[in-house]
């Protein structure tokens, strides 16, 4: 059996992973962040500490073939915040990942490195860089640090770029940016189980017939999402849409109209 690591354990998408991937018996051991965590199942690994810290990586990653590395900032913040947590404890843990000898690292992108893009754009996986602020370039740089480590030392990386990942969608825009639990899971057990992957960037979304995104040359990953959005169409756009104008002019949403200046594009037109 395949060992895992589960960085980010704590997080949002990390507690729904860490519960699945528990539930089906799987070898985890998960990092938690700095806050002590009780153990779900008896037995359970947890790994408490920073991720910039040397020692916390090796401990996490010792006998691992697969990352999972969901941890880290997942909104846009300070600076100085974004470059501990996305951009230095990458590099640790891609580090620690040579050191180990675990094979594949499956990375938590996200649509924010491509959120400037306007919602009238449809995207393959070949569409250039759009960040829609300093989160979005730290997904940027993390999907380049894994195309360093696959070139350079032949580590696996699958980037997903995340859109929404939500039980259910809330509002308009995850009409299209959707991706839900039942597809992020069966999405994690593809980039567990499939052979030989290489480096990949993959759409995290559901299967929404209103989305920008097309997993065309990902095939090789075996997803294949089953929940569509278009199931709460109705019901979302009855009620309010929480997004300004340039929110919803662009893929990134409020992302992109946050600290938004250009005055030659008004959030009026
Ligand atoms: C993300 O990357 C964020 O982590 C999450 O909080 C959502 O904002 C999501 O993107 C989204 O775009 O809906």
């Amino acid at each position: 059996m395949k060992k895992i690591a589960l960085s980010g354990a704590g997080g949002q998408l990390g507690s729904v992973l860490r519960r699945a991937l528990l539930a089906r018996g799987c070898a985890l051991r998960s990092a938690v962040g700095l806050n002590p965590m009780a153990p779900l199942v008896d037995g359970e690994e947890l790994i408490q500490g920073d991720l910039c810290e040397r020692a916390v990586v090796d401990r996490l990653l010792e006998g691992v073939d697969v990352l999972i590395h969901f941890a880290g900032t997942s909104v846009e913040r300070p600076l100085p915040e974004i470059i501990d947590n996305n951009l230095r404890a990458l590099v640790e843990a891609y580090e620690a990942a040579r050191r180990h000898g675990v094979r594949r690292v499956v990375f938590a992108s996200s649509n924010h490195a491509i959120g400037m893009y306007p919602v009238t754009e449809r995207l393959g996986l070949d569409c250039e860089f759009r960040p829609d602020g300093f989160y979005g370039l730290s997904k940027v740089w993390g999907e380049a640090l894994g195309r360093l480590y696959w070139d350079k030392h032949g580590i696996e990386t699958i980037c997903v770029r995340i859109g929404s990942c939500l039980e259910r969608p809330l509002e308009p825009r995850h009409l299209s940016t959707w991706f839900g639990h039942r597809d992020l899971l069966h999405f994690i057990d593809r980039c567990i189980e499939a052979p030989d992957v290489g480096f990949m960037v993959v759409w995290g979304v559901s299967a929404n017939t209103r989305s920008w995104w097309d997993n065309k040359g990902a095939e090789r990953l075996g997803y294949q999402p089953t929940q569509n959005a278009e199931t709460y169409a109705a019901e979302l756009l009855a009620g309010p849409n929480p997004l300004d104008a340039l929110g919803q002019r662009y893929q990134g949403g409020s992302f992109a109209s946050h600290d938004f200046t250009r005055n030659d594009i008004r959030d009026d037109n």
